[in-house]
Formats: structure tokens, C-alpha cells, sequence
């Protein structure tokens, strides 16, 4: 893998100066979770600075990239919330030549999250510390945080609840991996 360095001129030169230093920051927070749960940390730095790396492409680079990939034509229903993630890691495999399989998992899992036995240490740190940066300022932000020192698994499940119970307030469309993954995780954890 090249340094960090090459990475982050190319992440900065696709994202607005806003997003960019939010991926800067996950990339920092992800390296904090990783010591503390046993996860590479250059790994853990280097999905954190990509894991936006498509945020800002055009519905219609995401539905090119849908079928030139071969992935399922059910996903071309949803929108950027979703295809950022699961399609942007196409992006991130194609254009930036990230190939570390676990790196690219991490980036399709970071918005939805996955089950308690799908998701790695180094996904859920990524799905972690895209949530609680430190930027993040939400209610309940510093409550997550140290629920997340303790527990990085309760981290999940915490992100995975307010985040449902977040968008159904706004009366908005659920991606069902969202619902299978707090179902899963609050199956495991009670
Ligand atoms: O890309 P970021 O904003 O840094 O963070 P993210 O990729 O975790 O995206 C968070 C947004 O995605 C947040 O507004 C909630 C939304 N989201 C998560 N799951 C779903 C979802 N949006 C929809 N419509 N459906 C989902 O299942
Ligand atoms: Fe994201
Ligand atoms: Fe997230
Ligand atoms: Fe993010």
C-alpha cells in the first residue's frame, strides 16, 4: 500500500474542503478505536480517510457504476445516503486501487452497519468513528462516545437505534440491512 500521504490528495481532490476534514477526522478517531480493540492501525487509517471517498458523485456515476460492477439492479431504487457506501467502495477499489478486501467491507458497511457476526473489529471501528469524530456534536454524542470506550459493540447497537429512531422521526426511507442489523445486534446483546 502507498503512504497515507498519496491517499489524501487524492480523497481531498474529490471532496469539498468540509468533507474532507471530516474524513481526516474518522481516520484519526478509527486509529483511537483501533488500539483500543486490537485492530491494525494503518488499516484502521487508511478506511477511515476513503470511507467518503464517492460522497460526492452524481446519481448518474453511481447508477453507471452499479451495472458496470455487475451489482444488483435493486440498488439503483436508493440514493446517495446508501450508494455511497456500498457503491463507493467500487470507487474506492477502481480509482484510488484500494484492494485490501477487508479496507473495501468496511467502506460498503459504514452507513447501514452489518450483523453482530458479519461485521469485523475494523468495521465496526470504521461505523464507529464515522459516528463520533470529533467534530460530531448530537445529542447524546458524548454518552455514545464513552459507551464506546467501554464497549465498542453496545457502540454499535446504540448507533444502530438512534439512527433508526432518527430517520423514522423524519419519515424517512429505511434500507432493510439497516433494520436487519439492529435486529440482529439487539437479538445478540439482550
Ligand atoms: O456520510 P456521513 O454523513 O459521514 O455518514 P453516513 O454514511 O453514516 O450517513 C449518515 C446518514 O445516512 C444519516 O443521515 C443517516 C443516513 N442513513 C443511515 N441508514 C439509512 C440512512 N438513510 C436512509 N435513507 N436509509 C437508511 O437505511
Ligand atoms: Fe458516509
Ligand atoms: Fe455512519
Ligand atoms: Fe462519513
Amino acid at each position: 500500500e502507498q503512504a497515507l500521504a498519496v491517499y489524501k490528495e487524492k480523497v481531498a481532490a474529490h471532496l469539498s474542503k468540509h468533507r474532507y476534514e471530516h474524513c481526516l477526522r474518522v481516520s484519526d478517531y478509527a486509529v483511537k478505536l483501533a488500539k483500543q480493540n486490537g485492530v491494525d492501525v494503518k488499516e484502521a487509517a487508511l478506511a477511515g480517510l476513503v470511507h467518503d471517498y464517492a460522497k460526492e458523485r452524481s446519481a448518474a456515476d453511481f447508477l453507471e457504476k452499479i451495472d458496470q460492477a455487475k451489482l444488483p439492479a435493486s440498488l439503483k431504487k436508493w440514493g446517495n445516503p446508501i450508494w455511497h457506501g456500498v457503491v463507493g467502495a467500487e470507487f474506492v477499489k477502481d480509482e484510488l486501487g484500494i484492494k485490501d478486501p477487508a479496507i473495501l467491507q468496511a467502506i460498503r458497511l459504514h452507513t447501514t452497519g452489518g450483523g453482530h457476526e458479519e461485521m469485523t473489529t475494523l468495521d465496526k471501528v470504521i461505523f464507529m468513528a464515522d459516528y463520533l469524530e470529533t467534530g460530531r456534536d448530537f445529542p447524546g454524542v458524548e454518552e455514545a462516545r464513552s459507551l464506546t470506550d467501554q464497549s465498542l459493540g453496545q457502540g454499535v447497537f446504540y448507533q444502530l437505534a438512534h439512527t433508526l429512531s432518527y430517520l423514522a422521526s423524519k419519515e424517512q426511507v429505511i434500507y432493510p440491512k439497516t433494520f436487519d442489523a439492529y435486529n440482529d445486534w439487539a437479538a445478540y446483546l439482550q
